[in-house]
């Protein structure tokens, strides 16, 4: 079965010629310590390392081909192997031949770092060979081996290299033979799940059941045996790899409890996301109904208790971490970009499982808000922790917001969010549609175009819009086959008016688990969808405390934002009534074209007022409140900016 889809989109063009133009070869400068740029702590912690990145050079050191020690965090190799995936996207959208030639020495590089047992990680083979495996809690060792797999299965998938390939399955034979129940393998897993995804993904290329049983032996061994990594610790009665993570409860890990006995979203939220991703790839690979079970119990409370109306996760820096149903605070929050991105690949997984278009709701909201949010608008500079209300001088000066940062940085000490967004943008084409059975699920609206070819079928999907900007949609479909086959069309949930027509006919939609299902007959069809795009207000469920009378405004997927440099300071003084009428417009030089929502509010007077506590209420005069799409804040400064602001 072979289905690919080709972006042809203005809003998303732009953004991947940025991965393909600025960000790969930035990052890759970046890697080789030859950019001239700052490296920012995360947050104010001194033991955060920032000196420069030395990734590359520390592959150089392990495969012998320079002196030194390593440098960087235990999962330093990862940003590279992100790196590698990014390229080996990019190279399906626009081959580079040079590019590829840099690619295939990273490859070559990282073949004679590989061990010869096929064991891959550079702080281990330079700095301490006799601890491998023996503090997985903190060690990355399989994080970093999946994220390898998974840059080499896609470098294999775009350029057909078997030397990629070849390092991926030496490694993933040496993993399948160290780890697992048998007499002599370690019965354990790692802190931060990764390796599942890996697996999984090398699994579907090669149909080597091994992969896909030691995918499996990894989720259901975790949380098995909660005293695990404890008992490492003690047996390796050395310094840490990793400062404090024992400090956190067993849910950080999630191994607070058997895979299959988790309902909630629990610790940090980037290991349960990619955990999620993985037993959902596993419940659709197998059909196994019982892990299909858990990964809807967790989605639900993520979705209903537990997620920021950016789309963002983890609603504290403690961990990274989940905390408690409706605990969603606004400045405080962690809201971790990879986590976002995390969220993607779980809703895509679950997509697989079955056609519910609230998977691509979610989706659409994650990536539409927080995920591009954690770059700027020119590709070289990144938020790690996404907020929803920012004050440069809180963040400067409260010890508690240190990691809110309200620039984005040209670097992080810890570099996981850049490339995760690379290749993210840069595989985006695999998110717009799903295949499944005799299915075709529309997720995303983004113009492009769709072949599906397998022995029966060959149906060609053009999907013509310019959304969000337009709230007309398109399909030209070409359906080869006598057979029909069912497409089905996500009707977003933002919107409740919409209108359909199927070969110039006007049609009711009827729809199924939110998707709008047509079937198409052998022959050339167009189906055309509008949906009412218009602002609109939103409000929390009353059990989030933070955002009582408050307010949100939406366009489509597009969450807004307030910032100080449209409204003036103080944003918190602003109100908006409800009843004033949203003005959208498109400002095609702003921001690289923005809506911009305007709207009739109040600002409270605080001038004159000498007195910490008064018995006056506070005076009111009218202001225009503009509004710009969250993703786009702070690209005009250093700036206050606001998701809920309140209503009057
Ligand atoms: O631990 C590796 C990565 O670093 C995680 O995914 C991020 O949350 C950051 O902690
Ligand atoms: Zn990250």
């Amino acid at each position: 079965m072979k289905h690919e889809a080709r972006i042809s989109d203005s809003f998303w063009n732009r953004y991947r010629k940025l991965v393909k133009n600025e960000m790969i070869p930035y990052q890759w400068d970046v890697l080789n310590d030859k950019a001239d740029i700052s490296i920012e702590r995360e947050r104010d912690d001194a033991s955060i390392p920032n000196e420069k990145s030395h990734a590359m050079e520390n592959f150089r050191i392990a495969a012998k081909r320079a002196k030194g020690e390593h440098y960087g965090w235990v999962f330093q190799d990862s940003d590279v192997y992100k790196w590698l995936e990014a390229v080996s996207y990019s190279l399906c959208y626009e081959w580079d031949d040079d590019l590829k030639k840099t690619a295939d020495e990273v490859f070559d590089l990282i073949k004679d770092a590989q061990e010869e047992d096929g064991y891959l990680n550079t702080y281990f083979s330079i700095m301490e060979p006799d601890r491998k495996y023996r503090r997985l809690g903190e060690s990355h060792e399989l994080y970093c081996a999946g994220h390898f797999i998974e840059a080499a299965t896609a470098y294999h998938q775009a350029t057909g290299s078997p030397d990629a390939l070849a390092i991926a399955t030496k490694l993933a034979d040496h993993i399948c033979q160290t780890f697992g129940e048998r007499e002599g393998q370690i019965k354990g897993v790692d802190g931060h799940e990764e390796i599942e995804i890996g697996l999984m993904r090398l699994y579907h290329l090669t149909g080597k059941k091994e992969y896909m049983d030691t995918a499996s032996f990894f989720l259901m061994e975790r949380g098995k045996d909660p005293g695990f990594f404890i008992r490492q610790l003690r047996e390796d009665n050395k310094d840490a790899l990793l400062e404090g993570v024992y400090r956190f409860p067993l849910k950080y890990f999630q191994m607070h409890r058997p895979v299959l006995e988790q309902d909630t979203a629990e610790g940090h939220a980037v290991r349960l996301v990619y955990m999620s991703t993985a037993l959902a790839d596993l419940a659709a690979t197998t059909g196994d109904e019982r892990l299909a079970d858990t990964c809807r119990k967790i989605w639900r409370n993520i979705v209903d208790k537990r997620m920021y109306i950016t789309g963002g996760i983890g609603s504290t820096v403690t961990g990274e971490a989940f905390t408690l149903d409706y605990d969603l605070p606004n400045d405080t929050m962690y809201c971790e970009t990879c986590a976002s991105i995390g969220l993607m690949f779980f809703a895509r997984q679950m997509l697989r499982i079955e056609a519910v278009a609230e998977y691509a709701d979610v989706m659409e909201r994650a990536l539409y808000n927080t995920v591009i949010s954690g770059m700027a608008l020119d590709g070289r500079h990144f938020f790690y922790v996404n907020p929803l209300e920012a004050v440069p001088q809180k963040s400067a000066n409260d010890p508690g917001k240190s990691h809110v940062k309200t620039v984005r940085p040209q670097w992080l000490g810890c570099a996981c969010c850049p490339p995760n967004l690379a290749r993210l943008i840069a595989s985006l084409d695999r998110y717009i549609y799903t295949v499944r059975n005799d299915e075709i699920l529309v997720n995303l609206f983004i113009r492009s175009e769709f072949k599906y070819e397998d022995d029966d079928k060959n149906i060609t999907v053009i999907q013509n819009c310019d959304y969000p900007k337009d709230p007309k949609i398109s399909f030209d479909i070409e359906n080869n086959n006598d057979a029909s086959v069912k497409l089905k069309i996500r009707i977003p949930s933002w919107t409740d008016k919409y209108t359909g027509s199927i070969d110039g006919t006007k049609t009711d939609i009827a729809t199924e688990n939110g998707y709008w299902c047509i079937d198409v007959t052998k022959g050339k069809h167009t189906i055309g969808l509008e949906l009412e795009i218009i602002p609109k207000r939103w409000y929390s469920n009353p059990k989030v405390s933070e955002n009582t009378g408050k307010v949100a405004i939406g366009r489509g997927p597009f969450i807004y934002c307030a910032e100080s440099v449209d409204n003036g300071e103080d944003l918190h003084l602003l109100g908006l009534s409800p009843n004033s009428f949203l003005d959208h417009k498109w400002q095609e030089d702003l921001l690289e074209g923005v809506g911009t929502i305007e709207a009739e509010g109040i600002r409270l007077v605080k001038d004159g007022a000498k007195e910490l506590y008064l018995t006056d209420r506070p005076q009111r005069s009218s202001q225009k409140i503009r509004l710009i799409p969250y993703y786009a804040w702070a690209n005009r400064g250093e700036n206050e900016m606001r998701v809920w602001i309140n209503e009057i």
